[in-house]
């Protein structure tokens, strides 16, 4: 499913019905801070096209979810985390998929985490 959903908050997003922070855009992805921050920087890397998780996303639209890969990478950049030829000073990228993994919001997204020495394991 790629088609807009009106129940779907990040497609309210995308569809500029609701304004977030952003950060960084092209013509598929949208980066908005999150509203809740977990980290000094905690950013949302969102596929314009609608797609539930990312295994249904990776299953329909393999380029847009090597998109989605990039675009988080060019955040940490830009949100001073890392640099092109070195990962320092660091971040994290989450995806939360499915009841287990925490997803709350059935639009996927990547979770861009940084600013602070993150722990492990997560809760
Ligand atoms: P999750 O991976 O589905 O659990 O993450 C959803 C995120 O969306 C979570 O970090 C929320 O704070 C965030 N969020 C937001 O940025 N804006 C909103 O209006 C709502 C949730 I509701």
């Amino acid at each position: 499913m790629s088609g807009p959903s009106s129940d779907c908050l990040f497609c309210r997003v995308v569809a500029g019905e609701i304004a977030p922070d952003v950060v960084r855009e092209t013509d598929r992805t949208l980066a908005f801070r999150d509203i809740s921050p977990q980290a000094p920087t905690h950013v949302l890397v969102v596929p314009r096209d609608h797609h539930p998780t990312i295994g249904a996303l990776t299953a329909a639209d393999p380029g847009l979810a090597a998109e989605l890969l990039a675009a988080a990478q060019a955040v940490a950049e830009q949100e001073g985390l890392a640099t092109a030829g070195s990962p320092e000073p660091g971040w994290r990228l989450v995806v939360n998929s499915g009841p287990d993994g925490g997803q709350t919001v059935h639009h996927v997204h990547l979770h861009v985490l940084g600013g602070r020495g993150l722990t492990w394991p997560p809760g």
